[in-house]
């Protein structure tokens, strides 16, 4: 497929509620969405960069700025008949996973559609109802933590993942625990503690969680390594992990036991498809993580997440839990617990264009 176009489009979306984390709070969302174009066929991706470089170093802007002057000019014009003849074109364009990811994953979308089949279909998956849970943020109080959770277990949610933080962590997950004593339990640190606090998190241990999420730092493995060996609780690695290299050596060092996969943070869907692989060599379970996206992103992370070896649930919960109105036509709704992967070519999901052209703060086209 001859690349012809690639569009740059920033929406401005507002969260229904602040989102906090041990690194920050964000409720206005800069989303960046990138479409690429052949033969009159478009392809569209989301990009899953922050509007802060707290959860990477990656931002909206970072990621313009890689697509527009490095990423575009390499592809235009080309043709490519596979996700892996793209990558290859941008073999050293270092890091920037979530700016490559963002093109990479435009041009699956664009490829499906070409071929008139589902994404999840090309990309090998098997269509079957995706289990969901909610990432839930730092609270107020551990009262608002408590009912919160409450509600989304009795919606169907499969499972309940607290963000927390030194400070915010054994109140919370014990409170949690004792009112929903079966619910699938876990917490995610975004790297928010050291080794050092090993004693802290051992604590944890006696509430059966399913994992704990990357309690350490963003680009360790060692001293996870060293962590879970005194921890009878999974380790879940998210931010450690950027390439299926990463998944062989963290699992090989023992820095964890599940991996939490989200296709920007590891190059695209490519890339995602090898951390799966790698993880089922090792007998490790994945599920499919989520940054707060529109419909657009939801979508992609739903198709993803058909490949066999997603067994945990994954982020995507209902997109009315995060937005008033979302940007695509699909309701993209969990039923007790579980998403449907949209059906037609590609994503199988539609931009509400009027709504769109009203929220676009930036637009830029670039063709070769
Ligand atoms: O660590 O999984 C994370 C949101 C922003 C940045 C990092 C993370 C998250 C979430 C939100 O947990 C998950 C969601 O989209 O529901
Ligand atoms: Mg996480």
């Amino acid at each position: 497929m001859r690349i012809d176009r690639i569009e740059l489009r920033e929406v401005a979306m507002r969260l229904k509620f602040p989102f906090r984390t041990s690194f920050g709070v964000e409720q206005d969302r800069r989303v960046l969405l990138v479409s690429v174009f052949s033969g009159g066929l478009e392809g569209v991706s989301e990009c899953t960069a922050g509007e802060f470089p707290g959860y990477s170093y990656e931002t909206v802007d970072t990621a313009w700025h890689v697509i527009a002057n490095f990423v575009a000019p390499l592809l235009l014009g080309k043709n490519y008949d596979s996700a892996a003849e793209l990558l290859h074109e941008l073999r050293y364009v270092r890091g920037h996973n979530m700016a490559v990811a963002a093109v990479e994953m435009a041009f699956w979308d664009l490829q499906a559609r070409a071929l008139g089949v589902p994404l999840w279909q090309l990309l090998g998956g098997r269509l079957r109802p995706i289990a969901v849970g909610i990432s839930l943020g730092i609270q107020e109080s551990v009262e608002e933590t408590v009912e919160l959770a409450r509600h989304n277990a009795a919606l169907g949610y499969r499972r309940i993942k607290l963000k927390i933080a030194p400070g915010w962590d054994v109140e919370p997950v014990a409170a949690v625990r004792a009112a929903l004593p079966h619910i699938e339990l876990t917490v995610d640190a975004n790297s928010a503690y050291r080794l050092t606090d090993a004693p802290r998190l051992r604590e944890l241990d006696e509430f059966g969680l399913a994992y704990i999420e990357q309690p350490l730092a963003f680009d360790d493995l060692i001293d996870h390594a060293e962590l879970q060996a005194q921890l009878d609780t999974a380790i879940c690695l998210d931010e450690s992990i950027h390439s299926p290299d990463d998944a062989r050596k963290g699992l090989g060092i023992g820095a964890g036991r599940v991996i939490n996969v989200k296709t920007g943070r590891v190059r695209g869907h490519l890339a995602a498809r090898m951390v799966h692989d790698v993880a089922k060599a090792f007998g490790a379970p994945v599920w499919c993580g989520g940054m707060l996206e529109s419909g657009v992103g939801r979508a992609h992370c739903l198709h993803i997440s058909t490949l066999e070896g997603f067994t945990l649930p994954g982020d995507t919960s209902s997109a009315s839990r995060y937005w008033n109105e979302d940007i695509v036509e699909e309701p993209l709704e969990a039923e007790n617990g579980v998403q449907s992967v949209p059906t037609g070519p590609g994503t199988g999901v539609t931009l509400k264009r009027g709504l769109v052209e009203r929220i676009t703060t930036r637009h830029q086209a670039l063709a070769g």
